[in-house]
């Protein structure tokens, strides 16, 4: 069944929901918001969206931290707007999923309340991870274990135990090893399935489950954010233990029709990797590698063949992202300016040319680049950062230009947006861009439309044909398509074909730099 499911070739749109559109005045997008913008998101063409958590939170993580799993926090609405907003997103041919957040919860959730109130050796401890110290008195940290957002991964409190937080001080870690916790999770997925969710993306899936004794990390281990772990020298990740939790999902999943689970898995090893998506776990993992990939054509070649070897065996789907709410957008990533905006032409080509699974992040189909903001804007809580995020990720958070010629460009009809949004901005809202067959948006709605109609894209398999340095074409084997791409410094010879679409100009037989094409 799992053969024809409708999500083995979907493209996902991320919805950043702080950001995407403000019903109301406060400058924070809301439910409300995109359930007004459903008609953009079907002109766009997309299959499904993913919307990112809205449920209670003091927002500490800006969702991430949540505090109950089973409710709308009131920035964003309430049950009655998530409700009409299925139902029309439905009404639209767009199926919706949404975030769970398993690994921990917000310290303000009212297990860690009381976690906190009862003290060590108590049943309210032990859903979390609450240890005694080392040292003599107790006064350092259980063990070395530091936080994707910096500094120690333990937090002390007044009695004097400490608790695991992977992320921020403010969430966290549960502890799996407690059936509580399973069973909590499973109520929280049963309560969305009920209410007409069509999957979830469940954040940190390679985390939970945690070694009993909770060995210290190598120090070779990378501590940043954004890297693949390897579980042999990082036990904060990646432990055996995770992949009962995945079965257990997946059978509250099997129980409805057609839903669907997407895991973030940061993890090297591709055959580790490949456990997520056997068949009886998640239907789909995230695979970051073309995040990674700088804009050239052996490494864009090598990110795209890593990714198919590393699902083939266990015949899950590919999945595909150029950039979300936690990277640097890659409009920046490829060199900024027109320079960044033409190469993400191109690489948005190569990206739906390719079998498997899209994720597109809202705005990039405006070809928005990461903004630099100012101090005194800056929100997210990461502050010890890898390179690629040393200021935080608020950078590629800010809200979606809509329409008009000044901030806040009709995201909200109050004064200002969350984050402040860039003047220059006039020229890539979405009203300028629907306009001009030109823009980023048409060539995202062309491709799409393409990529959903034509036969050119049946099948799995690629076939690499021999290219110039600095250059890349391959063919979808069952349909024909091919894609070609050039990131070298010159024009290069097109391989034969009609051309379907391109990135770029393309004039007479060449395929100019920075430029990419669809040929039949
Ligand atoms: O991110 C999980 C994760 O592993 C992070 O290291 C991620 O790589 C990092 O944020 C990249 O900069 C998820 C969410 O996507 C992120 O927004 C949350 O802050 C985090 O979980 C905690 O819930």
């Amino acid at each position: 069944a799992d053969q024809a499911a409708w999500w083995r070739d979907a493209v996902f749109y991320q919805v950043y929901v702080r950001s995407f559109a403000d019903a109301g005045s406060d400058g924070v997008g809301d439910l409300e918001g995109i359930r007004s913008r459903l008609g953009y998101l079907e002109l766009l063409g997309v299959d499904a969206l993913w919307l990112t958590p809205f449920y209670r939170s003091p927002m500490a993580d800006h969702g991430y931290d949540v505090a109950d799993p089973r409710d709308v926090d009131p920035l964003f609405g309430d049950l009655a707007t998530f409700d009409r907003l299925i139902e029309d997103a439905h009404a639209h041919n767009m199926r919706v999923t949404v975030d769970l957040v398993p690994n921990h919860t917000s310290s303000e959730h009212e297990w860690f309340q009381a976690a906190l109130r009862a003290g060590p050796g108590s049943h309210e401890r032990a859903r979390y991870l609450f240890r005694d110290g080392t040292g003599y008195d107790g006064s350092q940290p259980p063990n070395n274990w530091t936080s994707i957002f910096g500094g120690p991964a333990w937090t002390r409190v007044a009695d004097g135990q400490w608790y695991l937080h992977l992320f921020a001080t403010e969430q966290p870690d549960l502890n799996w090893d407690n059936p509580e916790v399973a069973g909590d999770l499973a109520r929280t997925l049963r309560f969305w399935l009920d209410r007409g969710v069509d999957g979830f993306r469940i954040d940190v899936a390679h985390g939970m489950a945690k070694p009993y004794d909770l060995p210290n990390m190598d120090s070779r281990a990378t501590h940043g954010s954004g890297v693949l772990h390897d579980n042999q020298l990082d036990p904060r990740f990646d432990d055996d233990g995770v992949h009962e939790i995945h079965r257990m999902i997946r059978k509250v999943l099997d129980e409805y029709q057609d839903r669907m689970a997407i895991g973030e898995v940061w993890v090297q090893d591709d055959e580790r990797f490949a456990r997520y998506v056997r068949q009886d776990e998640l239907h789909l993992a995230f695979n970051f590698r073309l995040v990674d990939a700088e804009f050239d054509a052996d490494a864009v070649r090598g990110a795209i063949e890593h990714s198919l070897a590393s699902v083939a065996a266990v015949g899950a789907p590919a999945t595909w992202t150029l950039s979300n709410h936690d990277v640097v957008r890659h409009v920046t990533r490829y060199g900024g300016g027109s320079l960044g905006a033409k190469r993400a032409r191109a690489m948005a080509l190569v990206e739906l040319a390719l079998p498997g699974v899209i994720y597109l992040y809202n705005g990039e189909e405006l070809g928005l680049p990461n903004v630099e903001l100012p101090d005194w804007a800056l929100q997210d809580p990461v502050w010890e950062r890898s390179g690629r995020i040393e200021r935080g990720r608020d950078g590629c958070r800010v809200p979606i230009p809509w329409e008009g010629f000044a901030p806040p460009f009709g995201f909200t009809s109050g004064h200002d947006s969350w984050l402040p949004m860039p003047h220059e901005w006039s020229g890539l809202t979405v009203e300028s861009q629907l306009e001009d067959p030109a823009s980023m948006l048409s060539l995202y709605r062309q491709a799409l439309e393409i990529r959903k109609t034509s036969t050119g894209f049946a099948g799995d398999e690629l076939e690499w044909y021999g290219a110039p340095p600095g250059c890349f074409a391959f063919r979808r084997k069952g349909g024909g398509l091919i894609c070609a791409l050039n990131t070298s410094g010159g024009p290069v010879p097109l391989p034969p074909g009609e051309v379907l679409l391109s990135s770029g100009p393309v004039e007479g037989e060449h395929l100019p730099p920075d430029t990419a094409v669809w040929l039949l």
